[in-house]
């Protein structure tokens, strides 16, 4: 195992051994916030043990004591039921394992929690929204409730709709699985079609942004609805610069910086070094107009343009190497 010469213990020597321990694996971003995890944990000389999830809450449970039983140093949890979680948790730090979370409330001063700053997010695609339409039209919004990220950008909405009285929602749907795109395209179908006045759809996951756009393509009424959206992947961005999108702006992190964050919150930890309780990697807004204007097709073009796409300063240490991507 390679240690990082200057590091601190158990750093030095190498060896260290973290589980990623995720509640779902498929879709870009969950897949984009594992790279980032593995890069990071690659650069820090981790043995980075990942456990792929298929939204079971069981199966959660059980990974989590397999990773305490394989003798991990830490555990990273993204995602998840908290209510299924609090117990083999408990058992972990119990253990000395160093556990962080994010975007699943484990609510124990032990336990880090990253997020994107899932209120800013929602702010800034919602401010988006009021310029592209005003302040009066019927919407569609698409929303799952148990997900920590979901819920917290759920709150902006509800403000929303209270601050702007013409904002109707006329729909509320959405589903999360194995299969959320296509599954919450059949949805917005059905809901599209009985309600033909929706002019903008709030669907702050790309997973749910691409299947109200593939409702969309689908009855032919792209250029009567604009979709509102979260999260930014290369898919995504040619999704939302094709000619014709009516998948309009989206309020992002990188995906991969959070994984790389969560790492380094765990590895801090290990270190025995200070890590705050509430970590948060700021979105940015990224509009069609602004992706089409600066020519940009990949996530690697927008690390290149915008700083926070390709690194974070959140809980850092002269001795980690931040810099992946
Ligand atoms: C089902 S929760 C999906 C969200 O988790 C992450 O916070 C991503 O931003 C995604 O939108």
């Amino acid at each position: 195992a390679d240690g990082i010469a200057g590091a601190p213990a158990p750093f030095d020597k190498g060896g260290v051994k973290l589980a990623l321990i995720s509640y779902i694996s498929a879709g870009d971003f969950f897949q984009a916030y594992q790279a980032g995890a593995e890069a990071q944990a690659k650069a820090l000389g981790i043995d980075l043990r990942v456990f792929p999830g298929r939204q079971d809450a069981a199966e959660q449970r059980e990974q989590i004591l397999q990773a305490v039983n394989l003798g991990v140093s830490g555990i990273v949890i993204d995602h998840g039921l908290p209510e299924s979680l609090g117990d083999v948790v408990q058992q972990a730090l119990d253990k000395g394992i160093k556990v962080v979370a994010f975007d699943v409330n484990l609510n124990n001063p032990k336990i880090p929690q990253v997020e994107q700053s899932d209120h800013e997010l929602a702010q800034q695609a919602l401010d988006q929204v009021v310029k592209d339409n005003g302040k009066s039209f019927a919407a569609g919004y698409v929303y799952v409730a148990g997900f920590a990220p979901l819920d917290r950008r759920n709150e902006v909405w509800d403000k929303f709709k209270a601050a702007n009285p013409g904002v109707v929602e006329k729909a509320r749907f959405g589903n999360v699985s194995d299969t959320t795109a296509t599954s919450t395209a059949d949805q917005a179908k059905a809901v599209l079609t009985a309600n033909p006045d929706i002019k903008v759809v709030f669907a702050p996951y790309d997973e749910f942004a691409r299947g109200v756009k593939l409702a969309a393509g689908d009855l032919g009424i792209s250029d009567k609805i604009k979709i509102y959206s979260a999260d930014v992947s290369t898919a995504d961005i040619q999704e939302i610069v094709e000619p014709g999108s009516p998948w309009v702006a989206t309020a992002a992190t990188n995906p991969a910086v959070v994984g790389a964050v969560s790492v380094r919150a765990a590895a801090l930890q290990i270190a025995g070094q200070d890590v705050p309780h509430q970590i948060t990697v700021k979105p940015t807004l990224l509009t069609q107009e602004s992706l089409r204007a600066a020519g940009v097709k990949t996530i690697e073009d927008l690390a290149a343009k915008i700083p926070a796409f390709s690194t974070s300063d959140a809980v850092t240490a002269s001795w980690i190497p931040a810099k992946l991507f």
